[in-house]
């Protein structure tokens, strides 16, 4: 297959390729800086066609439940307004990009980009039909904002070379989970890149 895959109706949705997730970072996922450049070509073919790309980022208060200060899983990470929460920088964000945050919440944590941002309505109407997905964690972020992108009625491509997990162990069995829930796994290779 060669030349883009994208179309009318479809949209890039980024999820939270920010420095806390990458090495380096308060939450460092393996190689989660290699998603960059997969990303920036899909971006590239986004901004081309003149589809949406939104990008979620995880954008926590100081004392934030899921901290281990507050007996929560995680270790303090992209607290809000700090280098840790930035976009890692060689992404190549449009001027157009939308940014959505999520996990704003002090006492509720929020996986999914869809979690309390409107986003699916937002989507809707912009006639949005179809998403292809990357990001980071594979296991955590991405694979919540996949399962609702389903729940929410989009077709919903995962593209697995944009995309890392946090825990290698767990990684097929989110693959299966997202098969059984008909999130279509991919890579940008099959898919025309
Ligand atoms: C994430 C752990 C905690 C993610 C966010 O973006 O995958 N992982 N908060
Ligand atoms: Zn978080």
């Amino acid at each position: 297959m060669t030349g883009t895959s994208m179309r009318a109706g479809d949209a890039l949705l980024v999820v939270d390729v920010q420095n806390d997730f990458c090495p380096g970072g308060a939450l460092p996922v393996d190689d989660g800086h290699a998603v960059v450049p997969v990303l920036n070509r899909w971006i590239g073919m986004a901004a081309d066609a003149n589809l949406p790309v939104i990008l979620s980022r995880d954008w926590h208060p100081l004392d934030h439940v899921s901290f281990h200060t507050r007996g929560g899983p995680w270790p303090v990470h992209c607290v809000q307004d700090s280098w840790g929460a930035a976009f890692h920088p060689e992404l190549r964000i449009p001027d157009r990009a939308v940014r959505v945050s999520k996990g704003s919440h002090f006492e509720r944590d929020a996986y999914s980009a869809f979690d309390g941002t409107g986003l699916a309505d937002w989507l809707r109407r912009r006639r949005v039909r179809r998403l292809w997905l990357g990001g980071l964690a594979e296991d955590v972020c991405v694979h919540h904002t996949a399962l609702d992108a389903r729940r929410h009625g989009f077709t919903t491509h995962l593209l697995l070379d944009a995309t890392r997990p946090v825990f290698v162990d767990r990684q097929q069995e989110c693959h299966r989970a997202l098969r059984e829930a008909g999130v279509l796994l991919g890579s940008s290779r099959i898919a025309g890149q």
